[in-house]
């Protein structure tokens, strides 16, 4: 079963609160979504997981149809069970990580050929296939498998590319049609075209699709241009469907996006950032492994209650990533990840006791853009 229950629409902004039911289990709306790309989120087991109260998590076609294969994945059970997670698992389709990850691709109207970024060999994904690869892992949501344009790209390149994706979401959705407990969602593209924006999301919706993704943001543009899009494509979008923004997440994003009627995120920043010494803090993203913490005794986040934040110091923390020890790694994901799952939380109550707007204020006052 697939279901979304808008709760709440928040006065002053487009934010919103909403529910979302899966066979396994309900998430709450806002949402950040941790990337599990190779059926592990870097550095954090599943009751890690647990105990930052993860929702949901993301996997990926792409990488798990190389390794170790969609096929070894159902003889396990499904992604679910290999991976040992009992809560929703959205699965994106491949249609983006074949073209920022792949070699020598070729796009034709039946899929995308390309050669594997890890041995060079020959391989093909189609719609039909990326489903086929979705339903072996058995997710909750599965992405339809799209184009996502480069940035920048020309009016003509976005039109014919966006067209290609709305064929290819068709011919996804017959696929999907015998599909037990796996909602498919649509992904809106048209680059930073409105024009290309609308006709994409007036024919994604007419093939009525639980759920639908905003995709092609995020791809170099600038800031202000993602948000211009989001401004004007998040009101032509059905109300009472999910709306998840891809590839997007971090805390000043989350803000934005929501402030323009996000519902879902993800992003692989928390996890990256971590294994580069970097965390997020209330005042800002600072990198920990810098000398300046060399003698700071205080906790990542003076404002965190993590259980990094609650036991261990920034000197202590920078001497592990410093000495590569496995731990260090392990203890920045552990925060970074907590600080976006408990921001978003905090966003869900602003949204609920009306004093969302209020809190992006704040935040921007106090957290210090680089
Ligand atoms: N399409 C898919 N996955 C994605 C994107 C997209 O456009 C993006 C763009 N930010 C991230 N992940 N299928
Ligand atoms: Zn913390």
């Amino acid at each position: 079963m697939f279901d979304f229950k808008l709760i709440k629409e928040n006065k002053n902004s487009k934010a919103r609160l909403g529910e979302i039911t899966t066979d396994h289990g309900k998430i709450e709306t806002p949402i950040f979504m941790p990337v599990g790309t190779q059926a592990t989120v870097k550095a954090m087991s599943s009751r890690e997981l647990k105990e930052i109260k993860a929702q949901i998590i993301l996997g990926n076609t792409y990488h798990l149809f190389l390794r170790p294969g969609d096929e070894l994945i159902a003889k396990a059970g499904g992604l679910h069970q290999f991976m040992n997670w009992d809560r929703p698992i959205l699965t994106d389709s491949g249609g983006f990580q074949v073209f920022s990850l792949a070699d020598l691709r070729e796009i034709e109207e039946e899929g995308v050929y390309f050669r594997s970024h890890l041995d060079g060999s020959k391989q093909f994904i189609s719609p039909e296939k990326s489903m086929q690869i979705q339903k072996n892992l058995g997710s909750d949501i599965v992405m339809a498998f799209d184009e996502c344009p480069p940035y920048p790209a020309t009016r003509d390149y976005v039109e014919n590319s966006l067209n290609r994706t709305l064929r290819w979401a068709e011919r996804c959705k017959k696929e999907m049609e015998n599909a037990k407990g796996q909602a498919l969602f649509g992904i809106i593209q048209g680059g930073v075209y409105p024009e290309l924006r609308k006709q994409s999301v007036e024919e994604t919706t007419k093939l009525d699709f639980p759920g639908y993704s905003i995709g092609g943001l995020s791809v170099g543009e600038p800031k202000e241009e993602m948000y211009k899009m989001l401004d004007y494509t998040t009101p032509l979008m059905d109300k009472n469907k999910p709306r998840y923004l891809m590839g997007v997440g971090t805390p000043e994003d989350l803000i934005e996006g929501i402030y323009h009627g996000v519902d879902m995120f993800d992003c692989v920043m928390p996890t990256r950032i971590a294994r580069h010494g970097q965390v997020f803090t209330h005042t800002g993203r600072k990198t920990v492994r810098n000398a300046t913490y060399k003698e700071d005794f205080n906790p990542l986040d003076a404002e965190c209650d993590c259980h990094v934040c609650q036991n261990y110091s920034r000197a202590y923390i920078r001497h592990l990533l410093k000495r590569n020890e496995i731990l260090g790694v392990r203890l920045t994901s552990y925060h970074n990840l907590y600080f976006l799952l408990n921001f978003a939380a905090e966003i869900r109550d602003a949204i609920s006791n009306d004093n969302f707007i209020n809190f992006r204020e704040e935040f921007y006052n106090k957290y210090k853009l680089k």
